[in-house]
């Protein structure tokens, strides 16, 4: 049996024209449809439904309070009975006709089976030049992942065997767009992968969901499934908040100790309360760029947020308590000075990213 999903934001439009046409093509063809919405603000799962009622192979699955295209698609194939598993898109860019062909390729080999617009006889239709170029540059970076290449990597029509989809079900990264990227890079090198060309067509209506947010996920993605195997994402962010924090504190203590000079000089008092007010507008700065850009899948509000600032105020207080046993530890221990001072640096970064992960913004 063949499980089709259809993955839908948006797309109220267009199910009414491309559901009755899938069922032609695929007369003949023991299958079972899912829609999985993501709650459409158009309540394209409205139509969905209402279509269900008199057509007993289709289902919706409607997503309350969730983005996202390749979660989508895997709850889908979670949900389905089949024992090949496809999906296409919702918007009449699939080219419909060559499912039967995907159906066959995965019944006849097992493994994947993928509409593709870079093989032999296949094309993207109408892009212009920077979408193209785009697509392309992407699918090289892509491909240097992928355990099994193929010409289009990036698609978002294929087919796969539940078998293997079980298998490697559990070491998919449901973040993103691009869910047959995920399980090529994922799969093992021998599975087999056919590409059956297909010329990508324009959308029936409605408007793409390709956003700038949706590019960096993936620029995230290929992180994450690279080097970020062993330096997570969230503690470059991290890094990256600090260093701008360091500038921040900086430019702070300057403001703040020219406003306390009197003429030329600055008491002792003067120079103390400027740096712990200097730390303090680092630290308030570190905390909201964490809050909204590090951590933002867990990002907090209100009350929550107040609790958080407080508990990363303490996690910096003994980060740095721990930066200072750290460097005057290796220092008394004849390491050389500015050794020992980066050494105890980065143990107060990692201990307070670790503490902050742990008890500020709790995954
Ligand atoms: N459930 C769900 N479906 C989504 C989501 N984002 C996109 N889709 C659907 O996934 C399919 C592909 O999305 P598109 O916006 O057409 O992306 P694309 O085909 O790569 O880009 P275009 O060529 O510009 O259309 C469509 O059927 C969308 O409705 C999402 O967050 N959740
Ligand atoms: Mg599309």
């Amino acid at each position: 049996m063949l499980s089709l999903i259809l993955p839908t934001y948006n797309e109220a439009e267009n199910l009414p024209e491309l559901l009755p046409a899938i069922e032609k093509v695929l007369k003949g063809v023991d299958h079972e449809i899912i829609v999985v919405d993501d709650d459409s603000p158009d309540k394209t799962w409205e139509v969905a439904q209402e279509m269900a009622q008199d057509q007993g192979d289709l289902h919706v699955l409607r997503r309350i309070g969730r983005r996202g295209l390749s979660s989508a698609v895997i709850e889908g194939f979670l949900a389905a009975k089949g024992d090949v598993l496809a999906v296409m898109d919702a918007d009449g860019q699939h080219d419909m006709d060559i499912l039967p062909k995907i159906y066959a390729a995965v019944q006849k080999s097992s493994g994947l089976a993928v509409g593709s617009r870079y093989t032999k006889g296949g094309s993207v239709g109408e892009w212009d030049e920077r979408r193209y170029l785009m697509s392309r540059v992407a699918t090289k970076m892509a491909l240097a992942l992928c355990a099994v290449k193929i010409s289009d990597p990036m698609s978002g029509f294929f087919a796969i065997d539940r078998k293997t989809f079980e298998e490697v079900m559990p070491r998919l990264n449901p973040k993103g767009f691009k869910i047959l990227l995920d399980l090529l890079v994922h799969v093992p090198e021998k599975t087999k992968a056919t590409e059956i060309p297909f010329t990508f067509s324009s959308r029936i209506h409605g408007e793409s969901k390709l956003s700038a947010k949706v590019q960096i996920e993936f620029l995230e993605y290929l992180y994450d499934v690279s080097i970020g195997k062993y330096i997570p994402l969230m503690f470059v962010k991290y890094c990256l908040v600090g260093a701008v924090g360091v500038v921040i504190h900086v430019s702070a203590f300057l403001l703040i100790s020219n406003a306390l000079k009197h003429g030329a000089d600055i008491t002792f008092q003067g120079f103390s309360f400027s740096v712990i007010g200097a730390t303090e507008v680092a630290i308030i700065f570190n905390f909201w760029l964490n809050n909204i850009w590090t951590f933002s899948r867990e990002r907090l509000h209100g009350v929550h947020m107040l609790i958080g600032f407080l508990k990363f105020n303490g996690a910096c207080l003994f980060g740095a308590l721990a930066n200072y046993a750290v460097s005057a530890f290796l220092f008394s221990n004849g390491t050389a000075q500015l050794l020992a001072v980066v050494i105890g640096a980065f143990t107060g970064v990692i201990w307070n990213y670790t503490m902050n992960r742990l008890f500020t913004w709790r995954a």
